[in-house]
């Protein structure tokens, strides 16, 4: 099946406070190196590229009762800054990618798609592609990392209350996450997704039963209940193999073709309505090889294919 053209955003967030290790800062260059924009308009999509947000100088003054969150003034202001971008291009119609910087900017751009779905009275979904579960809180996160904390923040885990100050907050449904791939939990992060209930689909599920099924069976729920679907595709989704440009690389990861048929099947279903695209490390990579590979797979999600099969 065949969706049109679409009017694409790219919002470049190089953000990477949030993150244990320098150079997740250089990932939208790095995708726009690999050809993300031209490959994008040869699939017949109008492309606006709106270049790279910068943090504003005057950032929120921001402490926490418990726990640890490191560089939270930082990731405060980013987060306010990307959930207005993502809300606006939504408004405007497009479609918005977010090119990331770490995975704590979900916590903006997640945010402001949530504002503007709940405007319209269409759930939203969540598809997280990654190693980790990204469900500490600063109480439970052993290393005060944000990106290892965005998906928590977004169900309104306790902690990091002020984050978006008088700016408009709206949550994801725990029902309505989905998170895929995952293989790094730390444990009392396990116990928080547990008691949550949280859908987990974890590496051992995948080698079980298979991407095809697994992703279907998220699809139908999403399509029953009329919702759109926002994608937060993180590079250690992927084996290391594939994708080495990345500063928490784990083992047995997604393969090369389990992640172009999610990709494909999501673009089928036509319910994707936004995309973060984070935790690319140009730094750490081995020739472009991730770059490349995540330009491909973003290529799978917006629609080419090997053969045309008609409407
Ligand atoms: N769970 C660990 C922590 O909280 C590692 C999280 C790493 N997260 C990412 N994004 N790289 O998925 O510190
Ligand atoms: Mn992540
Ligand atoms: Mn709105
Ligand atoms: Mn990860």
């Amino acid at each position: 099946s065949h969706q049109g053209a679409r009017q694409l955003s790219l919002i470049g967030a190089p953000i990477e406070e949030g993150a244990g290790q320098a150079g997740a800062v250089m990932g939208p260059a790095g995708l726009r190196t690999a050809g993300l924009v031209g490959t994008l308009r040869d699939l017949g999509h109008d492309v606006a590229d709106l270049g790279d947000l910068r943090l504003p100088a005057d950032l929120p003054e921001l402490t926490l009762a418990v726990g640890n969150a490191k560089n939270l003034p930082r990731i405060a202001g980013w987060s306010r800054l990307i959930a207005r971008e993502t809300e606006t291009a939504l408004a405007q119609g497009r479609l918005p990618i977010v090119l990331g910087g770490d995975h704590s900017l979900s916590m903006g751009s997640v945010t402001g798609v949530a504002r503007h779905w709940q405007d319209q009275g269409r759930p939203l979904f969540v598809l997280w592609l990654d190693a980790h579960a990204d469900f500490n809180t600063p109480e439970t996160s052993p290393s005060g990392n944000m990106h290892g904390m965005s998906a928590a923040f977004l169900c309104g885990e306790p902690g990091l209350d002020g984050l978006f100050g008088d700016e408009r907050r709206v949550l994801v449904d725990p029902k309505n996450l989905h998170l895929f791939g995952i293989r790094s939990v730390d444990r009392a992060e396990r116990a928080l997704l547990r008691a949550r209930g949280i859908d987990v689909v974890d590496m051992r599920l995948l080698d079980e039963f298979g991407a095809s099924v697994l992703i279907r069976r998220i699809i139908d729920r999403v399509k029953a209940a009329n919702g759109v679907l926002h994608v937060s595709l993180d590079v250690d989704f992927l084996d290391p193999s594939l994708a080495p440009g990345v500063g928490t690389t784990v083992p047995g990861g997604a393969t090369y073709r389990e992640a172009h048929l999610v990709m494909e099947l999501l673009h089928d279903c036509g319910l994707v309505g936004s995309l973060d695209v984070v935790e690319l490390n140009p730094f750490l990579d081995d020739r472009g090889k991730s770059a490349l590979l995540l330009v491909d797979l973003v290529a799978s999600l917006f629609g080419r294919h090997v053969i045309d099969r008609g409407p």
